[in-house]
């Protein structure tokens, strides 16, 4: 039966690459065609043909408190009235990097531009100025967004579509950039020795999304910024995804490590285009135009954006207990699903941290991408067309995180593991 998405869906890929204007959306790994939205409210979905959707995407991770939330809503439409963007300072980037070095003390400066690729570029363009190196070090299976450094080994919609390494990245800048294997503190070693006096700086998901969700082991963190020490390389952050999600002061509030730099996006927009990159106040005075390194953008600081990104943290600041609240509902949906791989003798295994989760089709458990691959990747595609067709819209690819949004409440997840039961059970018996 022709719906509207699949008629929107043609007319997109005659005018867009793909149809989609970010990979991961085109459900290439998972099957079918990308369902189109029409609008989103708390923790739904509605799409262009009158179906609703329990959100666990949650734009990638920006709706912490749910879709469209109404103070967020407020802000940006009393603001609209005073105009959509100056290219000029205004005070809203001041009050929102008052919020971001007050709640992330390892940042006393910081600069807002418009995404997390632009974010996670600039930080390591400064990083190899300060240092006067190099190389830089990520890890197989980490997504730190399109800069071209970062397309080798990268995870998300990259390792979605089975393109670890993507064609128009030149050789000279591939060989700029090392790959270690995330949890696995020697191969990060390796690499320094190997490569001794060169390494600008280590960039890491400190909570890895984007191979699915993967925790770091206990003590690896630590061990990754001593090895930086020693090699007077700068450690960078990547909490473009984890940051605001998983405390009011991203993971590095969790587990106690302060980075040189730390790279943000997502939910210090609230849903509109906000990035943002910080540190150490000796490093961030050589941005331009304090200091030599160029960096610039015509939208950062976007009165808008801003505006949005600032209701956002304000919610956050007024409802500590949030992250309380996510935990015990990630922990509540894990335990679920759980049983369900048990009671089912299922080859199945979840990852789970607050409200970041991932259900990998797999039997081992999941600490690094090589573990992550081993998933049964069609079998993630039938779950996500079960789920789908039962109203509970995942990330469509095995290599990225659910996002549980504080508008989810009891009766959306007892919906969710239903639906997850009854979509493992009819997977059982196909
Ligand atoms: P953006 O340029 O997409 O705003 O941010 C890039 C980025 C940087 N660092 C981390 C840790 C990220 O997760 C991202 C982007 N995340 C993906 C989802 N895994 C965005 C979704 C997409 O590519 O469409």
């Amino acid at each position: 039966m022709t719906n509207l998405s699949s008629i929107y869906f043609e007319q997109a890929k005659k005018l867009i690459p793909g149809g989609v204007n970010s990979p991961v959306r085109a459900f290439k790994s998972v099957g079918g065609n990308p369902i189109f939205i029409h609008s989103a409210k708390g923790a739904y979905l509605h799409d262009v043909d009158g179906h609703s959707y329990i959100d666990l995407i949650g734009s990638w991770g920006p709706m912490l408190f749910g879709q469209a939330n109404l103070v967020i809503e407020d802000a940006v439409r009393n603001a609209l009235a005073n105009g959509f963007s100056f290219g000029a300072p205004s005070y809203n980037e001041v009050l929102i990097a008052q919020k971001i070095t007050d709640m992330v003390p390892s940042i006393e400066k910081v600069r807002l531009v418009s995404s997390g690729t632009e974010a996670t570029m600039a930080a390591i363009r400064l990083a190899r100025a300060f240092t006067k190196k190099d190389k830089i070090i990520k890890f197989e299976g980490c997504y730190h967004g399109h800069g071209d450094s970062f397309l080798i080994a990268a995870g998300s919609g990259v390792a979605t579509l089975g393109t670890p390494d993507s064609p128009g990245v030149t050789q000279a800048t591939a060989r700029d950039t090392l790959t270690a294997v995330y949890n696995d503190i020697k191969s990060l070693e390796k690499l320094f020795d190997a490569n001794i006096g060169t390494v600008a700086c280590v960039i890491v998901e400190p909570v890895v999304g984007n191979m699915g969700l993967v925790i770091p082991k206990n003590g690896y963190l630590e061990a990754v910024k001593t090895l930086c020490k020693k090699h007077n390389a700068l450690l960078i952050f990547d909490e473009v995804m984890t940051g605001f999600r998983l405390s009011a002061s991203g993971y590095q509030g969790i587990c106690g490590i302060k980075p040189d730099l730390t790279t943000l996006g997502k939910i210090i927009g609230g849903g509109l285009p906000v990035g943002a990159y910080g540190g150490r106040a000796e490093i961030m005075e050589m941005i331009a135009p304090a200091g030599p390194v160029y960096q610039a953008g015509t939208l950062s600081g976007n009165p808008l954006a801003t505006t949005a990104g600032l209701a956002m943290l304000g919610l956050i600041q007024s409802n500590p207990d949030v992250y309380q609240r996510l935990e015990a509902k990630g922990k509540y949906l894990a335990d679920a699903i759980k049983n369900q791989i048990d009671s089912l003798g299922l080859k199945a295994s979840v990852n789970q941290i607050g409200s970041m989760f991932t259900l990998f089709f797999t039997d081992k458990k999941v600490e690094n991408f090589n573990d992550a691959k081993t998933s049964d990747l069609n079998k993630f595609g039938q779950y996500f067309r079960g789920m789908l067709q039962r109203g509970i819209y995942l990330p469509p690819s095995q290599f990225e995180s659910w996002f549980i949004s504080d508008a989810i409440e009891e009766v959306e997840l007892e919906k969710i593991i239903t639906a997850s039961w009854d979509t493992l059970k009819s997977m059982q018996n196909s």
